[in-house]
């Protein structure tokens, strides 16, 4: 990304902290000439927006130097020393070994051809990506080295997706965000790449994550669903109490910038210098780095097309194609870079003649100045990109189009299309009607011309690169300062230490233990998640002792919960959410409200089954007091937009009766109103009100009935992370397993244990 000048506005304040911009390049190079080491600084996009934050905040940057060869060179360090004092760049010294694997592998063979919907030409090798996992902790350790309390780090792109979880981890309550520079691509081709879901983990990691569009945030967030099986909204991603914010925010350029170059006095001649070279000619422009992404092939056949079709354009128009080699140590490149210049060689030979060419294709790169005078005069670009993130280059020729004379062709799958609908949008492999877009721009009436350029004009104005700059700057302190606020109002962590204390000095125990996801984990099927010996040992040690009421308060059916716990003595069963009670010594089921008609179940189902006959993998349970719709087995994306369907069906359905429909973990379950686990607890209290020791544990939303009612000074714990009435959490039932382990163990004497075992 080149930058053509800049000028700063909408910076934010130094209170937001020190930024830290991480990205796989530093605006600095190092290259070895001959006489020993070479430094220099690109001026890319990137720098043009990051420079003003810097110098604002006093920030840094860090990035890889370009170069692993021969680290201890003295002359080598103290050029990087010096990037360190003078310009704020901290070089990551990535370790040979690793480069070619981390930078030409994984990132460019093969995030690069997948995020741009290639699967096709992907590549990958399991030794590649270990080399970027090994540069992305390179990364980090540079950047745990640097970190100072209230920095603000900035992450860029697909070289550096692990990152953002490798800094939360080393350290917990850094401020992370991370904008993706290149396509997301569809779930379905994102499904394609090994390692997705340890990629999906790592971005996870930031409070704030950026795409340009909005297309690539939603390809994301289903990926997310699909792959990882979490949920999002439109703006944010809800993990347990702690949210990441997601935006689309396309880059932009820096357009007063180009304004400066073309009034000045170098440019201008360069411009004149086109106009006479090219008097009665009109002129194309292309300007690319040579990517298969990028589309030149299908470009020049295009433009071939164009000729052939409009003989009298013949020796009348010339298209400029400047083209940048870029990664020719990948093979693929090297044959499109060939493809390229054959193409042109081709198309020249065939339809040139000695005072005309075609095709003039400068494979360099340009000065700004240059860039901006071509664009100035060229009556119309070819953006025409297979696939693309953004695109400047669209961008830039708008800018430079102040008289509003010139016409832009864009393809519509570049990510600038979204925000550019006056350009003349074209699909860049249907060869024909591209040919006939350079028509018709090469005859668009001037006022047509003018008002379109005008009204993209105004939106790269508006929409510049610093505006982005500052708000992404400003959406991750926000996003960070509200993870902040959540970390402190939510449930602490269970302390171990005291509930056993507790535990050990209480004579009446009262212990409401929830089923799935709380003491066995979840299973594709409801009748797979079966107790393990394990729990039943730990239950059966528990229930034993006389100071415990120990209840088992499922949503499970009665037949669930009587076979795998009816034979544990001294244990009471809860089903239905507690509908059907079970005590253990008269081990006979009780109802609150006996005789309950269940007529209300046969339009229920009908409308429950109706959404199962449309989704595949789905299938309605009946319980003596509910119907089930299960869809864990279904497409998690079909699945979770169906059941807010069928919610809001029931809803209108069940407004005026008994009934409610409440969605649980991949079900919604319609059940009576006083079937509720806050009625199992006045059942066990109404009697015995003396409990010196109430615990209550639970994963799901009607887990929460119970909390709510848990007096005070009662221990009440959700497992997993999501939002709680519960005070304490516990991270999965495996901990809770431990937990429930260790009171039993502590509080039966080793003499009655053994009694217990031997039963
Ligand atoms: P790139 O793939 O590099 O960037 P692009 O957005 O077109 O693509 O930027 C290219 C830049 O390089 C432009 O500023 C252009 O002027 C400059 N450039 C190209 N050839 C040049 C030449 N020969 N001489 C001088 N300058 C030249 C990635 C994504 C894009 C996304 C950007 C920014 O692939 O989709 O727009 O990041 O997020």
């Amino acid at each position: 990304m080149e930058n053509k000048g800049q000028t700063k506005k909408d910076v934010p304040n130094a209170d937001l902290g020190r930024l830290v911009v991480v990205s796989n390049r530093l605006p600095m190079t190092l290259t070895k000439v001959r006489s020993g080491w070479k430094s220099s600084r690109s001026t890319g996009g990137l720098a043009t927006a990051m420079d003003p934050l810097l110098d604002r905040t006093g920030g840094i940057w860090i990035g890889w130097s370009g170069d692993s060869s021969a680290k201890n060179d003295p002359q080598r360090q103290s050029i990087l020393e010096e990037w360190r004092e003078k310009e704020n760049c901290i070089a990551v010294d990535l370790p040979p070994d690793i480069v070619k694997g981390y930078y030409e592998g994984f990132s460019n063979a093969t995030l690069w051809f997948l995020f741009h919907s290639f699967p096709g030409l992907f590549n990958f090798s399991t030794s590649d990506w270990r080399d970027y996992v090994r540069a992305n902790e390179a990364f980090r350790d540079a950047v745990v080295a640097e970190h100072r309390p209230g920095d603000l780090v900035w992450i860029h792109d697909y070289q550096l997706m692990l990152l953002p979880q490798m800094i939360r981890e080393a350290i917990p309550d850094a401020r992370i965000g991370f904008f993706l520079h290149i396509p997301f691509p569809s779930s379905d081709v994102f499904r394609v790449l090994p390692r997705r879901d340890e990629v999906l983990k790592g971005l996870l990691g930031a409070d704030y994550i950026s795409f340009h569009t909005h297309r690539y945030l939603q390809n994301f967030r289903s990926s997310l669903l699909r792959v990882n099986g979490i949920r999002s909204s439109m703006d944010r991603i809800s993990l347990g109490s702690r949210q990441i914010r997601l935006e689309a925010q396309p880059i932009g350029i820096a357009p007063l910038g180009f304004r400066d170059i073309l009034e000045q006095e170098k440019t201008q001649e360069i411009i004149a210098e086109f106009r006479e070279k090219y008097t009665g000619v009109k002129l194309l422009v292309g300007v690319d780095r040579i990517d298969i992404t990028k589309g030149l092939p299908e470009r020049l056949k295009a433009f071939r097309r164009f000729l052939t079709k409009n003989r009298r354009m013949q020796g009348k128009v010339t298209l400029i194609q400047v083209a940048v080699p870029s990664r020719g140590n990948i093979p693929r490149y090297k044959e499109l870079q060939q493809e390229v210049d054959e193409l042109v060689g081709q198309i020249n030979g065939r339809f040139g003649t000695p005072a005309w060419s075609p095709i003039v294709y400068m494979r360099r790169n340009l000065s700004h100045e240059e860039l901006a005078a071509l664009y100035a005069v060229a009556d119309a670009a070819l953006v025409t990109p297979l696939r693309d993130g953004q695109n400047l280059v669209a961008k830039e020729y708008v800018a430079c189009k102040l008289d509003g004379d010139g016409v832009l062709i864009l393809s519509e799958f570049a990510g600038a299309a979204a925000e550019m609908g006056e350009a003349i949008q074209i699909n860049p492999y249907d060869e024909d009607r591209v040919a006939s877009a350079i028509s018709r721009a090469l005859s668009m009436p001037a006022e047509e011309k003018r008002e379109r350029m005008a009204a993209l004009y105004k939106r790269v104005l508006r929409n510049d690169v610093f505006t982005w700059g500052a708000r992404f700057v400003r959406n991750t302190a926000d996003a960070a300062a509200s993870r902040a606020k959540t970390d402190a109002d939510r449930p602490q962590r269970l302390p171990r230490a005291e509930i056993a204390a507790a535990y050990e000095k209480a004579a009446k125990r009262l212990i409401l233990l929830d089923y799935d996801g709380t003491l066995v984990g979840y299973a594709q099927r409801a009748t797979d998640a079966v107790p393990t010996p394990e729990l039943k040992k730990i239950l059966r040690d528990i229930a034993a002792d006389p100071r415990n009421s120990t209840v088992i308060v499922s949503g499970r059916a009665k037949s669930d919960l009587e076979r795998w716990f009816g034979k544990i003595p001294d244990l009471w069963l809860a089903a239905e959410h507690g509908a059907v009670m079970r005590n253990p010594v008269q081990k006979e089921w009780t109802s609150s409200h006996p005789n309950v008609p269940d007529n209300w179940k046969k339009e229920v189902f009908e409308v429950l089954e109706h959404f199962a006959d449309r989704t595949p993998g789905s299938y309605v349970e009946e319980k003596e007091f509910s119907l089930v719709w299960h869809y864990r087995m279904s497409d998690p994306e079909f699945g979770e937009w169906l059941a807010n369907e069928l919610n809001s069906t029931l809803d209108e359905l069940l407004a005026d009766t008994q009934l409610r429909a409440i969605q649980g973990r991949k079900n919604v379950e319609v059940k009576l109103i006083w079937a509720n686990k806050a009625d199992v607890l006045a059942q066990m209290t109404h009697d015995e009100p003396d409990f010196d020791f109430m615990l209550a544990a639970g994963d799901d939303t009607t887990d929460e009935d119970l909390f709510e009612k848990m007096g005070p000074d009662t221990w009440t714990v959700h497992i997993g992370s999501e939002n709680t009435l519960a005070r304490y959490r516990l991270r999965d039932y495996r901990e809770m397993l431990d937990l429930l382990a260790n009171l039993s163990g502590s509080a039966v004497p080793e003499k009655a244990k053994s009694v217990i075992a031997s039963r």
